[in-house]
Parts: C-alpha cells; structure tokens; sequence
C-alpha cells in the first residue's frame, strides 16, 4: 500500500544549551528507559540504535546578540546535521530524541542535505520562531525556525558558531499544530510570510480531523514528498506531560496527539521525525516523569505504523485449528 523504509535508525542527542533548565539532557535515557526499542522492535522494523551523540563544549561561551551558548548550540547543531544526513543517507528513518527543541536546525537541516524537497510539521505549544532580536528569553530553542527559512535569510544576524547553517525551507512548506504560546515577534513573521498554522483553537473549531486534511493538503497536494516532523512534548497538555520545561495549559488531548502521528505515518512519508524537550528533572514525581516520557514512546510508535485498532494481520494469517 505504501513505501516505507523498513529499517528506523534512533539517535539520541543529549544536549541541553539551548535553553537553562538542567535535565533535558537526559531526555534520551528516560525515553529509552521507557521502552522506545522495544516497542519499534515489535512493529516489523529492524531498529538501528545509534546510540547517543557526545558534544564537546567550549570553555568560553560568551553569549552572541541575545543568544545563550551560541558556539555549543551551534557545533551541537552541525554535528547532529551530519548523523542524521549520514542516517536518512543510509535508507533509514530516523527518530532524533532530544535534548531541547534547538536540536530541530540541525536534524532538519541534516534532512534536507538528503531530501531538499521535505516539508516541515511542528507541533508544540510555541511556534519557536524567534529571532536573536525578538527573543524575550534569549534561548535558542525558541528561535531554530528561523534559521531554517529562506525567507528570513539576511533578516537574521550571523552568529559564531553558526557559519555552517544555510536556510533550507520555503515558509510555504512548514505547517504549524497546537501552537497556544506566541510572541509578538513570532506572531509578526508568521503573518508576513503567511505561514499555515493551527493553533489550540483552531483545533476546538475545525477538529483535529480536519486539522489533519488541510495540513496535507497544504504541504503534499502539489506533490509528495519526504516529512520531517519535529514534535515537541509541550504540545500535550501538562496534565499528560508534565515533564518539560516550557509547559502551557491548554494542550492536545492524548487523543489528538496520536491522530496527528497516525495520520502522519498513514502518508507512508515521513522520513525524519524529533520528539524533544522531555525532561525528566522537571516531573514533580517518579511517576509524572515516567508518564511524560511513556507518552513520548507513544508518540513515536504511532508514527511509526502502531495503531490504535490492532496490527495488521492478512486474512490467510487468521488462526485455525488445523
Ligand atoms: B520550545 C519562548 F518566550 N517563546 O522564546 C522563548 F515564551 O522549544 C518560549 O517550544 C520558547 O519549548 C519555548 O523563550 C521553546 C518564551
Ligand atoms: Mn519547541
Ligand atoms: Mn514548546
Ligand atoms: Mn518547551
């Protein structure tokens, strides 16, 4: 019915600089603790762990305009870019597990060197489309859209750390979902490049079915194409991921979530897909730590073909007595 890759390559990168919450650096332990491999392994894929990428830090790292950790957020970034180039290269489909959501320039940005032509999901509760003028928090996991869009190129300053990013995707090409958190910056470009978005409450409006068809419609019509789709764990609700840095009431249901990632896998397109800003440190309890990363082994089973209504057996496969 579909082309799909059979083989899923898992990169965790532990990386934490592009914000200031300690923790999210262990987002790849608790997602694998939580049974990632397992659960892939189950679904008819052969899952290639590629285990967890180890960054180098410079000692002085003086920030840049209002950018935090400009040399780490960027050698962090470029080095990512090359494993998941080098992965999606090899035929595989890739599950980055971050760290915090800066991790999205440099595994697209690794994407696009293999598929030029991909389109960009986003869903989370921030349309982290900042620029190092705009930025209120001065963290760059508020601000890796930016350097991904051609539009803006010239219009954002250049940062040390950062001479390797080169934009690589046109506004039309990037659907948002779930946002509920915008600055007035974010709001202003988003308008002025006319970017398709679905905030929480276009979702109580139109339902998330049809979130789902325009989203489609928006990116795939034309032609399809490779999906990269960065999913940040902020987009649930906290009250179902309480585990993250940046939480906002009002998210996605676990309903929505997982409509979203099936219909995604029912594309047969999605080539690379994040599922970042799980923090463990950040969980009230044991419990709500363990809940928030299980929800993202979730997330990542459905897009990968788990569905909600039984695996998928032949008629000849029925069982018989004989
Ligand atoms: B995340 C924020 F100001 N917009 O820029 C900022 F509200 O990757 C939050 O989506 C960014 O979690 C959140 O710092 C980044 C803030
Ligand atoms: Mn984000
Ligand atoms: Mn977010
Ligand atoms: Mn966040």
């Amino acid at each position: 019915q579909q082309s799909r890759a059979q083989s899923v390559a898992v990169l965790g990168a532990p990386f934490s600089r592009g914000q200031k919450k300690r923790g999210v650096e262990h987002g790849p332990k608790v997602i694998r603790d939580a049974g990632l491999i397992e659960r892939l392994s189950s679904l008819d894929y052969s899952v290639h762990d590629f285990g967890d990428l180890s960054f180098h830090y410079p000692e002085k790292d003086e920030p840049y305009m209002d950018v935090n950790f400009p040399l780490s957020v960027g050698g962090a970034n470029k080095m990512l870019a090359g494993a998941v180039s080098g992965a999606v290269g090899a035929g595989h489909t890739v599950v980055m597990l971050g760290g915090d959501h800066s991790l999205a320039l440099g595994s697209a940005a690794g994407h696009a060197r293999q598929c030029p032509d991909l389109c960009l999901i986003w869903v989370d509760a921030h349309p982290d489309l900042n620029t190092p003028m705009s930025s209120p928090s001065g963290n760059f996991h508020g601000q890796p859209v930016t350097f991904m869009l051609k539009e803006l190129q010239g219009k954002v300053p250049e940062i040390r750390g950062f001479s390797w990013v080169k934009p690589f995707l046109s506004s039309r090409d990037l659907v948002y979902i779930g946002l509920r958190d915008v600055d007035p910056g974010e709001y202003q470009i988003m308008k002025a490049l006319g970017i398709q978005y679905f905030s929480m409450r276009d979702i109580d409006r139109l339902g998330i079915q049809r979130v789902m068809e325009v989203t489609f419609d928006h990116l795939l019509a034309r032609k399809q194409r490779p999906i990269h789709l960065s999913f940040d764990i902020d987009s649930f609700d906290p009250s179902l991921a309480p585990a993250t840095g940046t939480p906002v009431n009002g998210g996605l249901t676990y309903r929505e979530g997982i409509y979203i990632t099936e219909e995604i896998h029912n594309t047969g397109l999605l080539s690379v897909m994040d599922l970042v800003e799980v923090n463990p440190v950040l969980g009230n309890s044991r419990e709500a730590t363990e809940a928030t990363a299980s929800l993202a082994v979730d997330v990542i089973a459905s897009c990968l073909g788990q569905t909600r209504e039984g695996a998928h057996m032949s008629i000849d496969a029925i069982p018989s007595d004989k």
